[in-house]
């Protein structure tokens, strides 16, 4: 179906296309700069610990900061839209000696934000408690050490700077998202100690009176991890009660939940008591396994809420690492699926379907709700793309398969 075909059935349905196009080129999507090499970072070779886990070995991962921005950067040639790269402090560019995570500060990162100044990305953050000799226990800013909680607490307050930093030089406030694996692979015989301490680190970290213009941080609660089964410190409840208290915000990712629960459902509470809601966007399968989204059940829903309840009440990024495909592949895919759910969602007459709600015509909502996934989304996405300049179709792909014949294959693992 042309676009004009497709304008006149979305408008017969009170749906404005030119209104939805507009409105998806200025959702950014938070892209993780973790896909692009296993979470392995600039540290060591050691790849990614703390209960996560990448499988595969599908070859060309970038090795350094340069093969990194240099993929980031094809990645985003085909996607449509303006995006943010979230960086991970393992991404750190040391000249010669690696600088500890309780000394980093903005000088490892000024690369990055030269690049991102080139580009016209914004940053997010996140300051990385797993992949470190201080980590190995599984214990960050919970450990019973005091010794260790203290150096982490200062990788903590060092990321915030370095927060500040991207916020101030891109003029966009930076999300910076703290996640602790900590937990314990069998029972504990005492669940409240490990919290109090977490809860006790976290504020010496938030005593340090960070500028809330330059820098947003955020809270990610976990069911469990790989060898982290049976206790999570920093869990749902936790995160929900903590942020709470100190004015900071919860994060949500897919994967932290029972596989039956309904993420896309705590939505609307979090947006009601925290005023803005943080996403990892994932796919668990069976576990938290952190496939590549695709256009399933869970992101349309997720994607729904976002869409009915305001984009910019949100900040979308992205998190799931496959070392099974190609991972320029994996981010444009999810990249590109993000969008897609929130362009349907945008497409959908929801005033109208929240009037059928509350007047209790519930036939007329089902038959609504299914109906409309057949309406014709594919010509309203390809107009985005071609106004944009990317591939509407598959074809994108085959630029990537240029790009790893040219680029990605040329790489040798040490
Ligand atoms: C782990 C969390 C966390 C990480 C990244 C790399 O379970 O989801 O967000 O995936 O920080
Ligand atoms: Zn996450």
């Amino acid at each position: 179906m042309s676009y004009s075909e497709a304008k006149k059935a979305y408008a017969k349905i009170g749906v404005d296309t030119e209104k939805a196009i507009k409105a998806i080129k200025k959702v950014p999507v938070s892209m993780h700069c973790w896909q692009g090499d296993d979470v392995c970072g600039f540290e060591s070779t050691g790849g990614a610990s703390g209960g996560i886990q990448t499988t595969g070995n599908y070859p060309g991962k970038a090795r350094t900061p340069k093969e990194l921005m240099a993929d980031i950067d094809f990645a985003m040639s085909l996607i449509p839209g303006r995006h943010r790269v979230n960086l991970h402090a393992c991404y750190g560019v040391h000249e010669k000696k690696i600088v500890d995570r309780d000394k980093l500060s903005p000088a490892q990162f000024k690369p990055w934000v030269e690049w991102a100044k080139r580009r016209g990305y914004a940053l997010d953050f996140n300051p990385t408690f797993f992949s470190h000799p201080k980590a190995a226990d599984g214990l960050t800013l919970s450990n019973p050490d005091p010794a260790v909680r203290a150096f982490w607490v200062k990788h903590g307050i060092a990321c915030l700077k370095i927060a500040e930093y991207f916020g101030r030089e891109l003029k966009s406030p930076c999300s910076i998202n703290f996640w602790m694996p900590d937990g314990y692979k069998d029972e504990p015989s005492d669940r409240l100690g490990p919290r109090q301490r977490m809860a006790e680190s976290l504020d010496r970290i938030f005593k340090y009176k960070y500028d809330r213009k330059l820098c947003i941080p955020l809270l990610e609660s976990k069911l469990f991890g790989i060898g982290v089964e049976s206790y999570t410190v920093a869990s749902h409840e936790f995160v929900m009660g903590y942020a709470m208290k100190r004015g900071i915000l919860a994060l949500l990712d897919m994967g932290h939940f029972h596989l039956s629960e309904n993420v896309a459902d705590k939505i609307s509470s979090f947006l009601m008591f925290f005023g803005k809601v943080a996403f990892h966007i994932s796919r668990p399968v069976r576990w938290d396994s952190d496939h590549v989204i695709r256009q399933n059940d869970d992101l349309r829903a997720a994607a729904q809420e976002i869409v009915r309840m305001g984009p910019e009440n949100f900040i979308i990024a992205l998190d799931y690492f496959d070392a099974s495909i190609n991972r320029v592949a994996a981010w444009v895919l999810g990249m590109r699926n993000m969008q897609k759910e929130l362009l349907k969602a945008m497409l959908s007459p929801n005033a109208g379907l929240k009037k059928l709600q509350d007047e209790g015509r519930f036939t007329e909502q089902l038959v609504m709700q299914e109906e409309l996934k057949n309406y014709p989304f594919e010509s309203v996405w390809a107009e985005f793309c071609r106004r944009e300049k990317v591939p509407a179709g598959e074809q994108w792909l085959a630029a990537v398969q240029k790009y790893e014949r040219d680029v990605l294959s040329r790489r040798q693992m040490p």
